[in-house]
């Protein structure tokens, strides 16, 4: 947003851990660009307040609790967030701004246990957790602000995107980091849930270009963004070990502990409207992402670890 000229503004929520350098490691070559104000998204007063102060063109709402395993955990919490959250953002746009673009970032996620496949924006949701189902809630709220208010409120429905800044709790980050950890000595075993898991994985460098394009469209639409290209967790293990030299079958195991109450097996998204719309395509292959993650997380394990590139190039 900043290489395109945008002012850029965020939320954060004050939490007990102030830490500037450890808070804001991702965002730290970005802190003197950018404006961040406190609020948080359990707090309607709190949303309002920055949006009376300022007059925003553009609202890209992707605040949320995002882990689907930990929304079995906590579903109250995840419920709480993602839909009375989504709820007052819409509802403080629509009080102060209301001209403002609204993106809500749906999920591949509410399509669950599919009914079609390939999955596109006329496929009917199925979520099958209560991540999956606090999102079809907010792609429902957004609709019927753009219904029934007439806002510019639209819905990107994303397959997972992943990249080096990805969390380490989800899994193509927890395998590649693993992998690093294994190559350099400092960990001995994967452990893992669902082998056979299908996901259609892309670049979250591609898919933020999509949603970018989603507001600048002349109507506000729902758009999926997919690859149209499946693999399985097992696939990924094998190329991210692969791209050290190690063969995935000597340090995988499974664990009962990553297995989910209810499983969403296979994912697999269709694009077409996102292309032909949005002149949107992806532009990285799935071993140019394992490539790129593995690779960051070798350097970054490296890197913290004075003598270690020596002995690894060593073979120890
Ligand atoms: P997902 O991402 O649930 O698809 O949601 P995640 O990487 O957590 O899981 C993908 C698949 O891998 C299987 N799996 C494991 N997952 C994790 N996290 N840890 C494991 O050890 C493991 N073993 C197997 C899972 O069962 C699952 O099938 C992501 C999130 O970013 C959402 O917020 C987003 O909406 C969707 O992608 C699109």
């Amino acid at each position: 947003m900043l290489s395109l000229g945008y002012e850029v503004h965020g939320l954060v929520r004050r939490v007990a851990l102030e830490d500037p350098e450890r808070r804001f490691t991702r965002i730290s070559h970005l802190l003197d660009r950018i404006q961040l104000h406190a609020a948080s998204l359990e707090s309607y007063p709190s949303i309002f307040a920055v949006v009376s102060h300022h007059d925003f063109d553009e609202c890209y709402h992707l605040a949320a609790q995002s882990f689907v395993a930990e929304s079995f955990a906590d579903g109250f919490s995840t419920m709480n967030i993602n839909i009375n959250g989504t709820h007052y953002v819409l509802a403080a746009l629509r009080e102060l701004t209301p001209r403002c673009r609204f993106y809500f970032a749906g999920s591949s996620e509410m399509f669950g246990l599919v009914q079609e496949t390939p999955q596109r924006e006329t496929t009917p949701f199925h979520p099958r957790s209560p991540y999956g189902i606090s999102k079809v809630a907010g792609f429902e709220l957004t609709r019927n602000y753009r219904e029934a208010y007439g806002m510019f409120a639209a819905s990107g429905i994303l397959f997972n995107h992943e990249g080096p800044r990805r969390g380490f709790e989800f899994v193509t980050r927890k395998i590649t980091s693993t992998v690093a950890r294994i190559k350099t000595g400092q960990a001995s075993e994967l452990l893992l849930g669902n082998l056979e898991a299908r996901r259609d994985w892309g670049h979250s460098k591609d898919y933020v270009r999509a949603i970018h394009l989603m507001l600048q469209h002349e109507t506000p639409e729902d758009f999926v963004v997919a690859t149209g290209e499946a693999h399985t967790v097992r696939e990924f293990c094998e190329l991210a070990f692969d791209q050290v030299g190690l063969d995935y079958r000597d340090y995988v195991r499974t664990d009962e502990r990553f297995y989910r109450p209810a499983e969403v097996e296979s994912l697999i998204g269709d694009a077409t409207k996102a292309r032909s719309v949005l002149g949107w395509q992806p532009t990285y292959s799935f071993p140019d992402l394992v490539r790129e993650m593995v690779d960051h997380d070798l350097k970054a394990t490296l890197s913290q670890t004075p003598g270690l590139t020596e002995r690894v190039a060593e073979g120890h």
